[in-house]
C-alpha cells in the first residue's frame, strides 16, 4: 500500500502570470485527498510550506526573483526529502514549476543514498530548458530541467549538495511528453542536450500509446519514476486554469491514456502537480480535472484490467 504525502508550496515566484500560488487550495477544495484515500492509499496532507512573497520585479542578469526562488525550492527540498526518507510518496501541489528544482533534487538525492536509478517523466506544453542566457523572459519556471541538468543558478544547481559538475540528474534520465513551445534558443540546447522529446507532432503521428511506451521503457524494479506534471500539458480546451496555455495539447482520453500506462508500471514513486492557476479557471474544473487524472495515475480504471 501506497503512504501518500501532500505538500502544498503556494507561490508563483517563478512564473510569468500571477495566481498559481492558490493551487494548492484549489487542488484540495476539488478532493485530491478523498480521492486518493478511495484508491485504499493512506493520505498525510502536511498543509502548505512557506516562503518569501512576489514582489514582481524584472529580471536581473537573466533571472526573475532568484532570492525568492531559491528560498522556495529550499523549503520544498527539505520536505520532500523529508518524506521520501520515512518511507512515503511525496504529492508536490504547486505553486509554479520553478520548483521542480526543489522537488526532484529532493529525488535525485533520496535515488543516490538508496542505490536507486532515476526516471523522469516531463509531462508540459513547454521543455523548461531555458538559461538565464537564452531565456526570453527571465521566468524561472522555464528553466527547471536545465537547472537540474547543471546549467543553471549556482544557487539552484547546488541544492541538494549538487554542482555542476554533479548535477542532480542527467538528460538521459528525462523523458518529456506533450512539448509544442519551444524558444528558438532553447531548442538548440535541447538538441544539444539530446534530451528525449515526445513532442505534439510525435503524439499525433504515433499515438500517445507509442510515446508512452517507448517513455517507459527500460524501468525496472530498482527504477524511481518520478511524474512532474504541468498542466498546461493538457489541451487549453479542457484545461484553462493555467498561466501558460498552448494550443494543440492532448485531448482527455489522451491524457488519461497517458496516466493510466503510467500506473501500469507499478513503478511512480513521486509526483508534482504544477502551474495550476485557479484565477484563471472556470469553476474550478482545470482542478477538478486534475484529480481524475491523477486518480488515474494512482490505478482508478474503468473496468479490472489483467495484469
Ligand atoms: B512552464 C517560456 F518564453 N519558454 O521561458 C519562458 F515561452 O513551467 C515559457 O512550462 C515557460 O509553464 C513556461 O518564459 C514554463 C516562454
Ligand atoms: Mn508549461
Ligand atoms: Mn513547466
Ligand atoms: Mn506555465
Amino acid at each position: 500500500m501506497h503512504k501518500i504525502s501532500l505538500i502544498g508550496a503556494p507561490t508563483d515566484i517563478g512564473a510569468g502570470a500571477r495566481g498559481a500560488s492558490m493551487g494548492p487550495e484549489a487542488m484540495r477544495v476539488a478532493g485530491i485527498g478523498p480521492a486518493l484515500q478511495a484508491r485504499g492509499v493512506d493520505v498525510k496532507d502536511c498543509g502548505n510550506l512557506n516562503g518569501p512573497y512576489n514582489p514582481w520585479l524584472p529580471p536581473v542578469e537573466g533571472y526573475r526573483h532568484l532570492p525568492e526562488v531559491v528560498a522556495w525550492n529550499q523549503a520544498v527540498h527539505e520536505a520532500v526529502f523529508a518524506e521520501l526518507q520515512a518511507g512515503r510518496m511525496p504529492i508536490l501541489l504547486g505553486g509554479d514549476h520553478c520548483l521542480g528544482i526543489g522537488s526532484i533534487s529532493a529525488v535525485a538525492r533520496h535515488c543516490k543514498a538508496q542505490g536507486k536509478k532515476l526516471r523522469v517523466l516531463w509531462l508540459d506544453a513547454h521543455a523548461d530548458f531555458n538559461t538565464s542566457a537564452l531565456t526570453p523572459s527571465g521566468n524561472i519556471h522555464g528553466m527547471p530541467v536545465a537547472t537540474l541538468c547543471g546549467f543553471g543558478a549556482p544557487e539552484l544547481v547546488s541544492i541538494g549538495g549538487f554542482s555542476a559538475q554533479q548535477p542532480a540528474i542527467s538528460p538521459k534520465w528525462v523523458r518529456q511528453i506533450g512539448i509544442r513551445s519551444v524558444d528558438e534558443g532553447e531548442k538548440r540546447f535541447v538538441h544539444e542536450q539530446e534530451l528525449e522529446v515526445f513532442d505534439m507532432r510525435y503524439i499525433d503521428e504515433m499515438g500517445m500509446r507509442q510515446a508512452m511506451e517507448l517513455a517507459l521503457a527500460t524501468l525496472d524494479a530498482n527504477t524511481h519514476l518520478h511524474v512532474s506534471f504541468d498542466v498546461d500539458f493538457l489541451d487549453p480546451a479542457i484545461a484553462p486554469g493555467v498561466g501558460t496555455t498552448v494550443p494543440g495539447g492532448p485531448s482527455y482520453r489522451e491524457a488519461q491514456l497517458c496516466m493510466e500506462m503510467i500506473a501500469d508500471t507499478g513503478r511512480l514513486a513521486s509526483l508534482d502537480v504544477m502551474e495550476l492557476n485557479p484565477a484563471l479557471d472556470e469553476k474550478n474544473r482545470t482542478a477538478l480535472l486534475a484529480v481524475d487524472l491523477i486518480e488515474s495515475l494512482f490505478g482508478k480504471s474503468t473496468l479490472m484490467r489483467k495484469s
